[in-house]
Order: structure tokens, then C-alpha cells, then sequence
């Protein structure tokens, strides 16, 4: 599929300094920011600075250095909120939505990292 990027979408306005953001963890390749409308006590999304519109296509197009930073960035955020809890009681969620199915409000890859609460089921 070909995939489109539109750079009017909030996060593209975000990451050109347009719009201010809570930054949780800056790094080469990422940005991750706490959400404005919080599901959980800790719930952060981390973005690629590159214009990937969802996770396909990220891993169709994004330099395997830009693969590594955001993964590493999404667990690093994970580690700077202790979503594990200091004695390990704790725990979180990662999830990417994509396209109309998936509710995928705003048109820039964004995984939501949720915790601080337990968050029932998947689907619940
Ligand atoms: P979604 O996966 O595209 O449905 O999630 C978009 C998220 O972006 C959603 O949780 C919003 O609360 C969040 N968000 C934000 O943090 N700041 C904004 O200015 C806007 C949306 I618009």
C-alpha cells in the first residue's frame, strides 16, 4: 500500500515546536510526551521525528537505527515511569492503533504506554 503523511496532524505540530508538550524522554529519533486525556496514571506516547504515518509503515521505510531508537525508547519510558513498581508489583500496556478499525485519531505512529492501574483485559 502506499501510504500518505499528512504534517498538519497535532503530533507533526508538536514535534516542530508549534504546540508545547509534556516530554517524558527525548532521544535522536523519538519523542515521548504524556498524553492529554490520560486512560491511567502514567500513560505516555512515544513518536517517531520521522513522518511514518502508523507502524507499517515505519517498518516498510524507517532506517534500522530509527527502528532501534523507538523500541528502545518505548522501554525506556516503561523504566523512567517504574511501570513495573519498585517491588515489581505493578506492570503496563503498549499499543499502537492504526487506521479507521483501530480509532487511529491522529495520522502520526504513536504507541500509547499505559500503567500505574491494573487495566483488565485486553479488549476490556
Ligand atoms: P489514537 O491512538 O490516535 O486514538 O490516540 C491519539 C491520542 O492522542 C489520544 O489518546 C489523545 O488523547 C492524544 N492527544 C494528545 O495527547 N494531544 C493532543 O493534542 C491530541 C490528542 I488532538
Amino acid at each position: 500500500m502506499a501510504y500518505s503523511y499528512d504534517d498538519q496532524n497535532i503530533f507533526a505540530k508538536i514535534l516542530r515546536g508549534e504546540i508545547p508538550n509534556d516530554t517524558v524522554l527525548e532521544t535522536a529519533h523519538c519523542l515521548a510526551f504524556r498524553d492529554i486525556a490520560p486512560q491511567a496514571p502514567v500513560h505516555v506516547l512515544v513518536i517517531p521525528k520521522g513522518a511514518y504515518v502508523s507502524y507499517d509503515h515505519f517498518a516498510a521505510e524507517a532506517s534500522d537505527a530509527e527502528i532501534a531508537d523507538f523500541t528502545r525508547a518505548i522501554g525506556e519510558v516503561c523504566r523512567l515511569c517504574d511501570l513495573h513498581g519498585g517491588g515489581g508489583e505493578g506492570g503496563f500496556r503498549v499499543i499502537s492503533n492504526a487506521g479507521p478499525h483501530a480509532s487511529q485519531e491522529v495520522p502520526h505512529l504513536h504507541v500509547h504506554v499505559l500503567g500505574g492501574r491494573p487495566l483488565g483485559g485486553l479488549l476490556a
